[in-house]
């Protein structure tokens, strides 16, 4: 992702703003904390995308902390025709002293802003709803945009689509945990088994009736996570040939549900969880 971060870097000069797409369902791991000496003191709209899927209350909190001065905040579901539509206005908005001292040179004003964010957070879906066509290529997994397009929409708005950005190592594992559960880190580097037990775990502790709601099983508080992984095998007929759990199938099936929104509205973080959130316990992912 170097490579990605050098291009921003680069490309950063020509913006007047920026727009930080966030996944609603886990909007502060999204941010990247190498990006604030980056974007320096250009405006930011922070854009709570796939909010569709999110738990609304939860996002109300974290609008207010994300809200500063130079700041604004969008909530946002791409895949709907003309949603967008609020983004455009808020970069007009944020950038209305530029827009009328050129109208007053009788120039065209032009407003350049860069599309940024973890990869499959929705940077691209976001462009083509902007400007109404699909000029830039989407993917349900990360890592689709490959390098930089600008994009034109028909109000003198200039957009830069750009590739995910990740970085090398986190520094927090919950934050690392969160970006593969919400699909920003390719599948084959992650362990699924253990991801899907962890978000088993996470999840339970979270509310345990999405779990089984979902599957259709009781969690009472003795089990494992182990053994209601095994539980969801059994429910789902999830079982190999010779009577074992299936269990590669039923983890690859847990994290896909998550992904696709099957568990409900959930956003996996919360702004009381700051403290855990940026603790440094250093693992790698
Ligand atoms: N439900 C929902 N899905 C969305 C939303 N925005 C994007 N998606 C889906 O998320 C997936 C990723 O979208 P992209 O636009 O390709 O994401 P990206 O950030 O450009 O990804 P990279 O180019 O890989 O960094 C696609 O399957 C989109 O349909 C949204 O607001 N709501
Ligand atoms: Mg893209």
């Amino acid at each position: 992702m170097n490579k990605a971060f050098k291009l921003m870097e680069k490309e950063i000069k020509l913006v007047d703003c920026i727009l930080y797409v966030l996944d609603s369902r886990a909007p502060f791991s999204c941010i990247n904390p190498k990006f604030e000496t980056l974007i320096g003191n250009k405006p930011i709209i922070y854009v709570f995308n796939k909010y569709d899927m999110a738990d609304k209350s939860k996002i109300e909190g974290w609008i207010k902390y994300f809200k500063k001065d130079n700041t604004r905040c969008i909530t946002l579901d791409s895949t709907t025709s003309g949603s967008a539509k609020k983004v455009e206005s808020s970069i007009k908005d944020v950038l209305k002293d530029k827009i009328e001292k050129l109208k007053l040179k009788n120039m065209m004003p032009i407003i350049r802003s860069m599309v940024i964010g973890v990869p499959n957070c929705g940077k691209s879906t976001l462009i083509n709803n902007l400007c109404g066509k699909a000029k830039t290529i989407t993917g349900n997994k990360p890592g689709v945009t490959k390098g930089k397009q600008w994009v034109k929409i028909a109000s003198g708005i200039e957009l830069l689509d750009m590739p995910g950005t990740l970085w090398p190592s986190f520094e927090n594992s919950i934050v690392a945990k969160h970006l593969a559960y919400i699909g920003s880190i390719k599948e084959e580097v992650l362990d699924i088994p253990e991801l899907a037990l962890e978000f088993i775990d996470d999840i339970k502790k979270m509310d345990k009736n999405i779990l089984e709601t979902r599957y259709n099983i009781i969690i009472d508080e003795s089990q494992s996570n182990l053994e209601i992984l095994e539980n969801i095998c059994m429910s789902r007929k999830y079982i190999l040939r010779g009577g074992d759990y299936d269990y590669d199938r039923c983890c690859f099936a847990i994290i896909s549900d998550f992904k696709q929104g099957r568990l409900g509205n959930i956003t996996l973080e919360s702004v009381e969880q700051i403290k855990e959130l940026t603790k440094k316990d250093k693992k790698v992912i």
